[in-house]
């Protein structure tokens, strides 16, 4: 059989890839069981900002298995106070809780937000609340989904967690006029990726910062897709020039080789958590730790951020010129760009099969945006060899 029929033969059905079956991938390029490649655009979802298989990434993965890799947190082990250190000193805060994927950081930062509002803050207990946004995506979890606004994430997945409320992504006035005394925290996308990789306006971010310290609520930045260099600064939020109290990372924190996640906030907050209070049999394992310093690393040394400004500000600029109808709007910043096509182009998940003809992959988000957003090693030649192909595409 082949994989695609074992997929369907033995597979749950909770995904409708392209038709296209991955078996090789380096850099920013991928080739198929029949040899084809493609210039990957879309980067798991910003999980390989380092590029595919970055030999150094991989080395530490190979280096670490050959000596130790689960062993609890029954122990210390030898890898995690380095890269605890080094992922505080990148990220300007004083302690990290390692997990594994993004929904656990969020489920995490969820717990942290509520303890912290019940001992430090004195909400009643049971009674914490945290404001979220409309259009958010913060992984798939049953709490999760509890507050998101897209029916399909939630539909036949109740009953749903209470203390969670959405307000209008990029409306500082709402959030101001939202928070309560109970009010734990506010849990924000600096950027929105799934939701179509909307942009707030200019000072968003900072009317947030400034309610939630006038309030006593904990501003949680959810950087897990936005961080780590896609949007051209090390972090999303730095574009509006706030400091989060909390801050999640995900994804390209390990460079698409294994699953690591860390919450980070300073020790006033985080140390709201007590031995015992949570944790995870992966989390802070010495592998993830070791993967993870050699994708921090990677992503500093190659200058990798400085490439997503660059390259990002000149694929928008390309993009902005391209003549086509069917475009409503190009946004984004640095190397993630979404480009909005008219109700009337009939969904962008037809050009994304397009451009998989023409050796892109793309994925279509909420419809009718392309996502644009390739590994952050990308060079200029490949990136116009992409931009060429759109252009193509979109005024074919
Ligand atoms: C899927 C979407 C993207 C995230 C943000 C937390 C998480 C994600 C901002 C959870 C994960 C992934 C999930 C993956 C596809 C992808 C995705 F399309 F689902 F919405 F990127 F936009 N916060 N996003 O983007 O992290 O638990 O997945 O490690 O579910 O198909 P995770």
């Amino acid at each position: 059989m082949k994989p695609t029929e074992l997929e369907d033969r033995y597979g749950a059905r909770n995904y409708a890839p392209l038709d296209i079956v991955i078996e090789r991938a380096e850099g920013v390029w991928v080739w198929d069981i029949e040899g084809r490649r493609y210039l990957d655009c879309l980067a798991a979802y910003s999980a390989v900002n380092q590029g595919h298989c970055h030999p150094r990434i991989v080395d530490a993965l190979i280096r670490q298995s050959r000596k130790v890799a689960v062993t609890s947190r029954a122990f210390h082990n030898a890898e995690l106070g380095a890269f605890f250190r080094e992922v505080c000193e990148l990220t300007g805060y004083e302690r990290a809780l390692p997990m594994n994927t993004g929904a656990e950081a969020v489920e995490t930062a969820i717990k942290l937000a509520r303890k912290w509002a019940y001992t430090r803050k004195g909400v009643e207990p049971g009674k914490a609340e945290i404001l979220a946004f409309g259009n958010n995506f913060h992984g798939r979890t049953t709490t999760i989904v509890g507050f998101s606004s897209e029916p399909q994430y939630r539909d036949g997945f109740g009953p749903f967690a209470p203390g969670f409320e959405l307000l209008p992504f990029g409306d500082g006035a709402a959030a101001r006029a939202a928070v309560g005394p109970n009010t734990a925290a506010v849990l924000v996308e600096p950027i929105q990726g799934e939701g179509g990789i909307i942009v707030p306006p200019d000072g968003f971010l900072a009317e947030l910062r400034d309610v939630c310290s006038e309030r006593n609520v904990l501003l949680i930045a959810d950087e897990i897709q936005s961080g780590l260099g896609r949007t051209g600064k090390m972090f999303a939020h730095e574009h509006d020039g706030i400091r989060p109290d909390v801050m999640l990372l995900g994804k390209a924190l390990s460079g698409g080789l294994y699953p690591v996640s860390v919450v980070v906030a300073d020790a006033e907050i985080m140390d709201v958590f007590r031995p015992g209070d949570h944790g995870s049999t992966y989390g802070g394992n010495p592998v993830g730790a070791a993967v993870a310093r050699a994708a921090l690393a990677v992503l500093q040394e190659e200058g990798l951020v400085e490439n997503s400004a660059r390259l990002g500000e000149y694929a928008l600029r390309r993009l902005r010129g391209i003549e086509a109808p069917q475009v409503r709007e190009v946004r984004g910043r640095g190397l993630w760009i979404g480009i909005e096509l008219v109700e009337s182009a009939g969904g962008a998940r037809s050009y994304c099969e397009q451009l998989a003809t023409h050796g892109l992959l793309c994925k279509e988000t909420h419809d009718h945006v392309i996502r644009f957003a390739p590994p952050l090693v990308i060079e200029r030649e490949d990136l116009d060899w992409a931009l060429d192909r759109i252009e193509r595409v979109l005024t074919g």
